[in-house]
């Protein structure tokens, strides 16, 4: 038994939460001036994507000081009433973890470039160029070459995200150490946890060799995910800091199977309570990757990934469900029907992740069905989205070939601003937004969706609600059902305490459910079902969702 286990984690975006300045930007004391908001829809976890010092090159995911507040977002004080306000209401705070890499203006990677013979070098990756050009091939995943070169040293630097991220070299036992100490003050401070940023790359073959074709840029992978200090690292980090405390670990691992998987949170190992697999977040990307976008997936396929990973886990390690983050696009956009199906479709998804074995995440918005947005190129703000089009643009394509992938799948997708109310911009800010709000705001925000009957935000309450209630959908036994429909996403959980049976339709068209006969006929009492009055033991309307109990249970 453990809160983490229990709990329902809410995920801020601090930059596009709410802003009480007007500056445009979202801040402490926005997210202060929503606790209630927080509690009323009964989530007792919440994670913040970076808030800390930061030149904002990436949004907080370059740190130019682990502890200090970035000035936009407020003051530590701030912080401090931020979590003294949370932990009132019972909720606890999950921070982002960000080790792989820091900002170009940390103070380590200032001295270590400043002065070759400082101690805070080696913090990073330097090395030699190989006739004129970069050590490697290494593409960045923010495009374009991992190195970057300084002249005052004639050396360069790598750095697998923007060149003001430089990857930090965790072979320096110095730099864990300095990382651990931070970890500990934060928990000291009264953190809950944290969220680890890509924390899977962080143990890098040191030789850097190059890959593929050596005069072509190439994902390096092999060189320095799942690598081979890897288990030594997190083992080391567990045994330094995080069995020290009552906390919650959740690492962000793309490119991991479920026997790594299972490597990196087994309970027997000493490393992480959860990862965030990346594997359903890539069903829809094509043979030439992320913008590649492949409009048709497969239900059965994305059945089978997220039932391989419960199973793959059960009863050594934990799961996390998710549709979305800060990285992805909006939920409903992407996996349910955002036009005419929009209510219907996020509640579908949300019984899915709030009902299978794994802690549930909701993204910001999520709990009222915000969408995709298709901006002009001019208007998006995301260093992937603006890189990416550039480089294409300077190989030849043209900018109506590009849009629709960005439209799609691009990250600031989920980082438009949250939908309060009608007021102008959402609710959200006096000022102007650092990035456009959604044109649908008028339609789609926080207090609509609050007074709809029917409606999205009371659905995911009551499903909150229930899962704090009934352990049996934390704890209790998974059966997987109608494993081969395209369509229907079916389960049980049950254990001394309750049965409960999900049926959950994810297509436009009515679903024939196939269901073996003994099961139909038992005493299923309807606890949730979005289409009341449709009847649903034989056949679901579209993106219809119903959870029901066995009476008496
Ligand atoms: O979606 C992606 C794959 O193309 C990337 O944006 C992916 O999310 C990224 O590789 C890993 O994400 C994490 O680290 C990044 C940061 O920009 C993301 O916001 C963060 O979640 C670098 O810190």
């Amino acid at each position: 038994m453990s809160w983490w286990k229990e709990g329902i984690v809410y995920q801020i975006y601090p930059r596009s939460f709410a802003d009480s300045t007007g500056n445009g930007v979202g801040d402490l004391r926005g997210i202060i001036n929503k606790l209630d908001y927080l509690a009323e829809l009964g989530i007792n976890i919440v994670w913040l994507n970076p808030i800390y010092a930061s030149p904002n090159d990436d949004n907080g995911y370059d740190i130019s000081d682990y502890e200090d507040i970035m000035t936009e977002f407020g003051t530590m004080a701030d912080f401090e009433e931020l979590l003294a306000g949370l932990h009132q209401r019972g909720i606890k705070l999950i921070m982002d973890l960000v080790v792989n890499h820091c900002s170009d203006e940390h103070a380590w990677f200032v001295e270590g470039r400043n002065n070759p013979d400082s101690p805070y070098r080696d913090y990073f990756f330097w090395r030699d160029g190989k006739n004129g050009q970069a050590p490697n091939n290494w593409v960045s995943v923010f495009s374009g070459p991992a190195w970057e070169y300084d002249a005052a040293s004639d050396q360069y630097f790598l750095h697998l995200f923007s060149k003001k991220q430089p990857d930090l070299n965790w072979e320096n036992e110095d730099l864990r150490q300095d990382i651990y100490a931070m970890m500990r003050r934060w928990f000291d401070k009264g953190v809950d946890g944290f969220r680890m940023d890509v924390i899977n790359m962080i143990s890098k073959n040191p030789e850097l060799p190059s890959v593929g074709d050596p005069n072509k840029l190439e994902w390096g992978g092999e060189h320095f995910m799942n690598g081979r200090r890897q288990h030594e690292f997190m083992q080391e980090m567990h045994r330094e800091v995080l069995q020290h405390y009552d906390c919650m670990t959740v690492g962000e691992c793309f490119g991991v199977d479920v026997e790594e998987g299972r490597r990196l949170v087994g309970a027997d190992r000493k490393e992480l309570h959860m990862i965030f697999q990346m594997e359903h977040m890539g069903l829809d990307h094509g043979p030439g990757g992320k913008w590649d976008v492949q409009p048709t997936w497969s239900r059965r396929e994305l059945k089978n990934i997220l039932n391989r990973w419960i199973r793959g886990l059960d009863g050594n390690g934990w799961n996390s469900q998710f549709w979305m983050n800060h990285d992805q696009p909006r939920a409903v956009s992407r996996f349910g029907n955002d036009q005419q199906y929009r209510v219907e479709s996020a509640q579908a998804l949300a019984a899915v992740t709030l009902t299978l074995p794994g802690t549930p995440y909701i993204y910001m918005g999520e709990e009222i069905g915000m969408t995709n947005v298709e901006y002009d190129i001019e208007e998006y703000r995301d260093l992937e989205i603006r890189n990416w089009y550039n480089e294409q643009i300077a190989s030849g394509s043209s900018s109506e070939a590009l849009m629709p992938s960005i439209h799609k799948i691009g990250r600031d997708n989920a980082r438009t601003p949250m939908q309060w109310d009608d007021s102008p911009n959402a609710g959200f800010t006096q000022g102007q937004p650092w990035l456009k709000v959604n044109p649908n705001y008028a339609d789609i925000n926080v207090a609509k969706a609050k007074q709809q009957r029917n409606g999205i935000w009371p659905w995911y309450r009551d499903l909150i609600s229930l899962r704090k209630q009934q352990k049996t959908l934390v704890y209790g036994h998974y059966d997987s059902l109608m494993e081969a429909s395209d369509q229907v996403f079916a389960h049980r959980r049950r254990d001394e305490n309750g049965d409960f049976l999900v049926l959950v339709n994810l297509t436009d068209e009515v679903a024939t459910l196939d269901l073996e006969l003994e099961l139909t006929k038992l005493d299923w009492q309807v606890v949730m079902n979005n289409q009341p009055e449709s009847q649903w033991l034989e056949q679901l309307q579209p993106w219809q969702a119903v959870v029901a109990r066995l009476g008496g249970a």
